[in-house]
């Protein structure tokens, strides 16, 4: 802190800091905003706002306070044996957030329950030829994840009609959805799930969960959508899965490796939608209050809202 001003850090790499000056300089106006690589003295720091650090970065602010994610997921944070243990760690929850990934969500589901794939194939065949559809109540989806984002998107699903189902850590009770909790109950969440949606965090226990074993459960033609993180999936077994019909098709807003390498199959095949890590962007103008009011506790000494819990890995 500088002699009587709190002094919060952008350090989002590959992130326009432009909008981020404006939003977060209004809704702070008691905290010094500086944006790297111009940090000042690393003793000033008090927060860091973190995307895509380096690891190692935040080991140079000896006086760190808390630091912030700019995003939901903070498995990269996480993974860096150098941030200090006992430093709360918070991540982006903010509703605009969980509501842009339900409108992609919903989107990618609507599109593969009217079959969208195969109308689209048709066309580029020039084949005239009408499909039908159940209605959404005889489509079951599984939306593995019921935390923030997949809570709202089981709701609006249900409010859509669709036949839903979700998995959780811990078992949930919410209206209109059939819960399932646990590893003990995946395979019964999984079983009948024709389209399967992930917004799991990434952990130890995640970590490759969309593999051959998953969907060896699934209905056979299912279709998947990650939109979580690139590690929650097993490339391999997907291509394998989607060439013994297991699945049919595959949304990926998330890649082992992002930017997804120019080179990598998935570009090109035809029964995986490729999306740039673009489900949902952090807007400054929502996030920045959010992160306000967090420091506002803190200056209070109030306790801070969303921060990690290091043992559970989210
Ligand atoms: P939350 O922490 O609010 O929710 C996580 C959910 O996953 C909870 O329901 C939790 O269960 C469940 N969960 C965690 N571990 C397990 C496990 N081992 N088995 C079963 N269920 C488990 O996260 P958010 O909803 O805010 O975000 C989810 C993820 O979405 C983020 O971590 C991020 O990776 C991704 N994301 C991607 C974006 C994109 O643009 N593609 C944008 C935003 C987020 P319980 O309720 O019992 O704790
Ligand atoms: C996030 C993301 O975690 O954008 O918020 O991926």
């Amino acid at each position: 802190m500088t002699a009587d001003r709190a002094v919060l850090l952008f350090a989002c790499f590959g992130v326009p800091p432009e909008a981020w000056a404006t939003a977060l300089t209004a809704s702070l106006p008691g905290v010094a905003v500086r944006f790297w690589p111009d940090a000042g003295s690393p003793q000033d720091i008090d927060y860091v706002l973190a995307w895509n650090l380096p690891e190692g970065f935040l080991g140079q602010f000896p006086n760190l306070r808390a630091i912030f994610s700019l995003g939901a997921g903070v498995e990269r944070l996480l993974a860096d044996p150098t941030v200090p243990r006992g430093l709360p760690l918070i991540r982006m929850v903010d509703p605009r957030l969980a509501a842009a990934m339900n409108e992609f969500v919903l989107m990618r589901v609507l599109h593969y329950h009217r079959r969208m794939p195969e109308f689209e194939a048709q066309q580029r065949s020039g084949l005239w030829r009408q499909l039908a559809a159940p209605l959404a109540a005889n489509r079951v989806v599984g939306v593995m994840g019921l935390g923030q984002i997949g809570l709202v998107c089981a709701n609006s699903l249900v409010s859509l009609g669709f036949s839903v189902r979700g998995w959780s850590r811990t078992a949930k009770d919410v209206r209109g959805v059939q819960t399932f909790a646990g590893i003990r109950q995946l395979p019964a969440f999984l079983a009948g799930a024709e389209i399967l949606v992930c917004l799991l965090p990434l952990t130890t226990d995640t970590r490759g969960i969309l593999n051959s074993a998953t969907f060896a459960h699934l209905p056979h033609g299912a279709a998947l959508i990650n939109v979580a993180r690139g590690g929650h999936l097993v490339e391999a077994d997907l291509i394998a899965a989607l060439d013994d019909g297991r699945l049919s098709a595959a949304t990926l807003d998330v890649f082992q490796t992002e930017p997804l390498p120019a080179d990598h199959a998935f570009w090109r095949d035809p029964r995986i939608t490729v999306i740039p890590h673009a489900a949902a962007l952090t807007e400054p103008t929502t996030a920045a209050p959010i992160i306000a009011a967090n420091i506002a506790r803190d200056r209070t000494g109030e306790p801070l809202s969303h921060v990690i819990d290091r043992k559970s890995g989210y």
